[in-house]
């Protein structure tokens, strides 16, 4: 997946229109969108559609799929032939459900991210100390995109080490939860930003600061 500017949007508002907005003011940025639970819930399924017409963008959803196989291959099925592009799976469900999702993807054509480790501060409570296992786990099967946390880069650094350099890494927490974009870009491939941007006055500009303020 090519992620212009190495930023995905997280558009976690709860009306189409306002999210529609917002991705129109930024899409000569951006060309991947995270679509979640905030704005499927409020408005359905069809968001997924209706921002990649509109928009003409990548999908990313977010669903964190975290049930039983038989479950998470029907919604793995659904969010693609809604149209999202790729979808992200909990991993500590383990190894069964996990490829459940992944091969419902890979019959759309589509892509799996991993989550390793969450970017909270509870994430500290249970998933911090299985997040090595789930990336070892993720190498194991085959997955070449993970997502890890830009606001612990030692955790984000430990992750990268087990997936390699050839694994793409995306990476939520950048801003509003306190991290950095330039120091997670050393370490991931494109960060995750939501509030930061939609709660902006003015997201084209608080989303090209970002992009300014980045260092390669
Ligand atoms: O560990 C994670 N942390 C996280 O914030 C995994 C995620 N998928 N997210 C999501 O990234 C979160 O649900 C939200 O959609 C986005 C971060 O948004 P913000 O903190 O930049 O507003």
């Amino acid at each position: 997946m090519q992620i212009e500017n190495n930023i995905i949007l997280a558009l976690d508002l709860t009306t189409l229109q306002e999210a529609l907005q917002v991705a129109e003011d930024v899409s000569a940025y951006i060309n991947t969108i995270k679509i979640g639970y905030p704005l499927v819930l409020a408005e359905g399924l069809e968001c997924i559609h209706i921002h990649k017409e509109k928009i003409n963008c990548k999908i990313i959803a977010d669903f964190k799929v975290a049930d039983i196989p038989e479950t998470n291959q029907k919604i793995t099925d659904l969010t693609f032939q809604a149209g999202a592009d790729a979808i992200i799976v909990h991993g500590f469900t383990g190894r069964d459900s996990v490829k459940a999702t992944f091969e419902s993807a890979e019959s759309y054509g589509g892509d799996v991210f991993l989550v390793t480790e969450m970017s909270h501060p509870g994430a500290e409570n249970f998933m911090q100390n299985v997040s090595e296992d789930i990336a070892r786990m993720g190498m194991d099967m085959g997955i070449t995109n993970y997502v890890a946390p830009s606001t612990k880069l030692d955790r984000l650094k430990k992750i990268r080490g087990i997936v390699g350099d050839d694994s793409c890494i995306i990476s939520p927490g950048v801003g509003v939860q306190g991290g950095d974009p330039s120091l997670t870009l050393e370490l991931a491939d494109a960060l995750i930003i939501g509030r930061s941007i939609y709660t902006a006055n003015n997201p084209k500009q608080a989303l090209q600061s970002i992009i300014d303020s980045i260092k390669f």
